[in-house]
């Protein structure tokens, strides 16, 4: 189980209610390897979601995105995507399914299921939290993921290479966010 390294990676993470929490408690084998990522925005819940519960757009905010297209399904958990990467990046391709769409709690999960990437069953939960912060009216993101360790690195590469493109995402996820008003 990953429970030290997600719920409580940040003292922010334990405002989290039970009934989420669990989204971020994966149990993981010894070839794998958990983490999650805090990010504190003044954006409200209703404009980061309106950005991150877009599978069908990530290229909206994740800047190593170029384009990316619906292969199969209709929005529904099991919808998958095909993503195209910008160049200069050791990979140009990834297909990802939808696994979690959750309008009310504010959750979103997908899977990587193939691409020409190193990042064997990738996975990653993000949820969305009211912010104690300033007026109260801003989101904590938290987004937790698991991933295969690849044989030919280390894990402490992995984790800081994977925590890295996550941390890029969810600081320009919270920048997008503050750009709409709302
Ligand atoms: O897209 C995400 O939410 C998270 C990650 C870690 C994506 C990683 C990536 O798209 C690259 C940036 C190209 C790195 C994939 C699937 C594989 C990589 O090697």
């Amino acid at each position: 189980h990953c429970e030290n390294n997600t719920l409580f990676i940040n003292p922010v993470t334990s405002t989290i209610p039970n009934t989420i929490a669990h989204y971020h408690t994966h149990s993981i084998s010894s070839d794998q390897l958990c983490s999650a990522v805090v990010q504190e925005t003044t954006a409200s819940i209703t404009a980061v979601w309106s950005v991150v519960r877009r599978f069908d757009k990530p290229q909206a905010y994740k800047n190593f995105i170029k384009s990316c297209n619906l292969v199969g399904g209709n929005g529904d958990v099991g919808t998958l995507r095909e993503v195209n990467l910008i160049s200069g990046l050791p990979a140009a391709r990834s297909t990802e399914r939808l696994e979690i769409l959750d309008e009310e709690r504010h959750v979103i999960s997908f899977s990587v299921v193939g691409g020409d990437h190193k990042l064997a069953n990738y996975r990653s939960v993000t949820t969305l939290h009211p912010s104690a912060e300033g007026d109260g009216s801003g989101t904590v993101i938290v987004e937790s993921y698991v991933v295969d360790i690849p044989s030919e690195n280390t894990k402490e590469d992995t984790h800081v290479f994977v925590d890295t493109i996550v941390r890029c995402n969810l600081q320009s996820l919270a920048q997008t966010a503050e750009n709409i008003n709302n």
